[in-house]
């Protein structure tokens, strides 16, 4: 995931990090960093063709980005629910996009669409394995049921 400039900039990331730890996903690698174009151009290769192409990637070089990895059952189908529909004027209530935005192009986040997308931003964004951390949570036997899962 990321945490786009317009997050930062309006001092919404604890906010919205709140919400993926409160729901029980785990957070695994956490950077804030302003990120140079060629960074950003490539994370968004498959919109080069595009026409918001480079002003998408002038505002996400403009300021700083939180990068984060979240792991879960089925994590990316539940941070895209999360999320909400691109459009955050058009993004339901109870979503990120809808309860913080009102903009298109700056819709506070982004979230991997897909294993093979977040395969390969996880290797963009978090390029040195020890970025990535490996623990439990104390509590991961109250977050999921275990025999439920096992089943
Ligand atoms: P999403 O998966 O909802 O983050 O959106 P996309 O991957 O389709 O698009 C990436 C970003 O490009 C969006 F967050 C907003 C921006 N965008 C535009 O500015 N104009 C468009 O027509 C489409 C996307």
């Amino acid at each position: 995931m990321l945490l786009k400039p317009d997050t930062v900039q309006r001092g919404l990331v604890g906010t919205i990090l709140s919400r993926f730890e409160a729901k029980g996903l785990k957070l695994v690698a956490l950077k804030l960093r302003q990120f140079p174009r060629g960074h950003l151009e490539k994370h968004y290769e498959v919109h080069k063709a595009r026409p918001f192409f480079d002003s998408l990637v002038s505002y996400m070089s403009s300021g700083p980005v939180v990068a984060l990895a979240l792991e879960g059952k089925d994590a990316i189908g539940v941070v895209r629910t999360m999320v909400g529909v691109t459009n955050s004027r058009e993004a339901a209530p109870g979503t990120i996009r809808g309860d913080f935005g009102m903009s298109f192009s700056n819709n506070l986040v982004h979230a991997s669409d897909g294993a093979d997308t977040a395969t390969f931003e996880l290797g963009h964004w978090f390029g040195d394995a020890a970025e990535v951390c490996e623990w439990e949570p104390a509590d991961l036997g109250w977050r999921y049921n275990i025999a439920e899962e096992l089943a």
